[in-house]
């Protein structure tokens, strides 16, 4: 496999560099929304947005369902070991470029395949990482997060961190141990509890897998302090596939677990809008959650499919979902070192490499479009002057003894005795939703 076989392999000649064209433009290989270089309330879209292109579904899913084999045409497909995971990340890059996005994001296994042993499996982890570097060095282009593939193998049948077996559990501190010195050179990293969590309590002994989970990432800790890496760790929330009750559900959850076990000043929140919907709640709920708590690290920017209950992956296209993210995203100060990781991947029937570009751009448009609206609804005020003036009794009176804390049941029974007249406003909730609109085809 050699640079000059790209060409051939790659199968997109005569495409340049995704443009922005407007809204008006009708090319389908244009950007009508983002622009990248445009500013935002003091900040260009490419700032505000970080997007990053997740190597998992690009550039190693193959189409693969539960009833069917692969069907994705890439040319790269003919190579195999070694000379697959080099030909995929030569054309990473050419992707990278052509969607002139700022961030990638990886499974270690993604990258390199196994080998025999682990020893093997990090030689190659290491030929193929020293070439990313140079990659990255040559185009600028970041990673946003690396994590380790602690789901696939069949050793993490019951979990990793969260194991009955001891070895998985070493084994598993070994994969992320060599992620943390991954991290510490390429940029940052994260823990998806893969199979943490159980599918039936008669075998299962939930305190034990939630304390050895939490002395896991503890231990992760440590070893970025021992080795200096200051990078974000950040854990990712979701609710069930594979195990029936993953332990970091939801956002809630997550928290509850980082605190109870003193995590939460080491670890934020990754939070992806699929993962969101499977859980019953919005995205904007669990970016809600996480931004409230401080702990709203990155965001996977995906969608589900509403029909079905599994993780679907689609590429975001929901505007009112992308423009409540950004609300809370910009109201959060943005993402800090996290970014919109697209968690998705094309279809399986859209299996033409075109469509990968298809894809990222109507994910990118998606964003930017709620990018720009959210900061108009912001700048107006529209919700915050609505949500003033729905609490306002707490800005006086009684309502201020309780907001400062100087009310108790005696001095709240009393004022209740004599204002037995109780007045309800209307939430109004359909005419703001018909502001969202109005903001939302107006821009
Ligand atoms: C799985 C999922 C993962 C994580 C990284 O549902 O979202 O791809 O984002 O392991
Ligand atoms: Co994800």
């Amino acid at each position: 496999m050699a640079k000059s076989n790209m060409k051939t392999l790659y199968s997109l000649e005569g495409i340049g560099k995704i443009q922005y064209e407007g809204k008006q433009s009708k090319n389908p290989l244009a950007f009508q929304y983002y622009n990248p270089s445009e500013v935002i309330g003091g900040k260009t879209m490419k700032d505000h947005l970080r997007f990053s292109v997740a190597y998992w579904h690009t550039l190693t899913a193959d189409g693969t369902d539960m009833f069917g084999t692969g069907t994705m045409q890439r040319a790269w497909d003919s190579y195999s070991g070694m000379d697959l995971a080099k030909a995929r990340l030569e054309v990473a890059f050419q992707l990278f470029d052509l969607l002139d996005v700022p961030y990638f994001s990886f499974h270690d296994r993604d990258i390199a395949p196994e080998g025999e042993t682990l020893q093997e499996t990090n030689q190659q982890l290491d030929i193929i990482l020293e070439r990313m570097k140079e990659y990255m060095k040559q185009s600028g282009v970041k990673l946003l997060w690396n994590t380790a593939n602690m789901f696939k193998h069949p050793r993490f049948v019951h979990g990793a961190a969260t194991s009955c077996h001891a070895d998985v559990f070493a084994y598993a501190a070994a994969q992320v141990k060599k992620g943390i010195e991954t991290a510490k050179e390429l940029g940052a990293d994260v823990f998806w509890g893969g199979r943490e969590g159980y599918d039936t309590l008669l075998n299962t002994d939930m305190k034990r897998e939630l304390d050895h989970m939490a002395s896991f990432l503890h231990m992760a800790v440590d070893y970025a302090k021992e080795i200096g890496y200051t990078g974000q760790f950040l854990i990712e929330p979701k609710p069930k596939e594979p195990t029936t009750h993953q332990y970091d559900t939801d956002a809630a959850t997550s928290i509850a677990f980082l605190k109870q076990y003193g995590l939460d000043t080491h670890f934020k929140l990754n939070i992806e809008a699929n993962h969101a919907t499977l859980a019953g709640h919005t995205f904007e709920h669990e970016l809600r959650v996480a931004r409230i708590h401080g702990l709203l690290g990155s965001v996977d920017a995906n969608q589900g499919n509403s029909l079905l209950g599994w993780d679907t992956d689609e590429f975001p296209t929901d505007l009112y979902a992308t423009t409540l993210a950004m609300y809370e995203i910009l109201q959060n100060g943005g993402l800090g070192a996290g970014g919109l990781n697209f968690d998705a991947k094309v279809r399986r029937a859209s299996f033409e490499l075109e469509d990968i570009l298809y894809a990222h751009i109507a994910g990118m448009d998606a964003f930017a479009k709620g990018l720009r609206v959210a900061h108009r609804l912001i700048e107006d005020r529209v919700f915050e002057d609505v949500i003033k003036h729905r609490y306002r009794s707490f800005s006086e009176g009684i309502g201020r003894d309780i907001s400062e804390g100087k009310a108790n049941f005696h001095t709240l029974e009393e004022y209740a005795m004599k204002h037995p007249l109780i007045r309800n406003e209307s939430g109004r909730e359909e005419q703001l939703k018909a502001r969202l609109n109005q903001y939302l085809l107006e821009d």
